[in-house]
């Protein structure tokens, strides 16, 4: 083989490299924990950087996206956010079915939240795709006079479970776009083969209700290209 063709299938690597970090890598991500904690209010803080007060309960599950850009790469983050009920649990396998990461939010002001976190964890740890990436969020930190979960004993569980762990306040906004970006730095560069081919669920047409049970939000209110990692 010449030098020329070398150097040309050099710089054609070199392009498709180029190509394939401009590509947005789909992450299929679902937020899993017990009802209340604000699993969609971090959300919300994450894709639309708002809080609502008072913010009506989810019913079945919600649809949003959201890119964050890195050094290296682009991840799109196409997010199901799950409602928190005990009479949705049985629809949350075929959320974090094929799922690449997610999610796990307890309140740091509700012992029992943390409770019901660990219990997710282990049952994604038993049932989910082996390789998902599960970050510990425990919320509401501008509570911390309501304090009743120490924070070294989320630490301590998280790593003993492998977990990545922050606290957050979607209500501030404190630490919410750590979670989505330490989440994205884990998300290896070669997966770049669409998320959707491998996903149990079709994230196209997210305005269609999947099922009766489920209600999809709007995904055309998140145009925002920009990224806010
Ligand atoms: N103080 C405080 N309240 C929060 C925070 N996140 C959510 N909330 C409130 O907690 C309630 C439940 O939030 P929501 O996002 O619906 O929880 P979800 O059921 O887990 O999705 C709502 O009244 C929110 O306004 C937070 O970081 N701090
Ligand atoms: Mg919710």
């Amino acid at each position: 083989m010449s030098t020329n063709s070398g150097n040309i299938s050099e710089a054609s690597n070199q392009q498709q490299q180029q190509a394939n970090q401009l590509k947005p890598i789909q992450v299929k991500l679902v937020l899993l924990g017990e009802a209340a904690v604000g699993k969609s209010s971090l959300v919300l803080r994450f894709v639309n950087n708002e809080f609502i007060d008072n913010k009506e309960p989810t019913i079945g599950a919600a649809f949003l996206t959201q890119k964050c850009k890195l050094l290296d790469k682009i991840i799109k983050f196409e997010i199901w956010d799950t409602a928190g009920q005990e009479r949705f649990h049985s629809l949350a396998p075929m959320y974090y079915r094929n799922a690449q990461a997610a999610v796990v939010a307890y309140d740091i002001t509700k012992a029992a939240s943390l409770d019901k976190a660990k219990s997710w964890v282990k049952e994604l740890q038993r049932q989910a795709n082996p390789n998902i990436i599960i970050a510990l969020v425990g919320n509401k930190l501008d509570l911390e006079d309501q304090r009743q979960v120490p924070k070294e004993e989320a630490q301590l569980f998280a790593n003993e479970a492998g977990l990545l762990f922050t606290e957050a306040s979607a209500k501030s906004g404190e630490f919410v776009m750590e979670v989505f970006t330490e989440i994205a730095k884990k998300i290896p560069l070669d997966s770049l083969s669409s998320a959707r081919s491998r996903n149990g669920l079709s994230t196209s047409g997210s305005n269609t209700n999947a099922d009766g049970t489920v209600n999809l939000g709007d995904d055309s209110t998140n145009n925002s290209s920009q990224c806010q990692c």
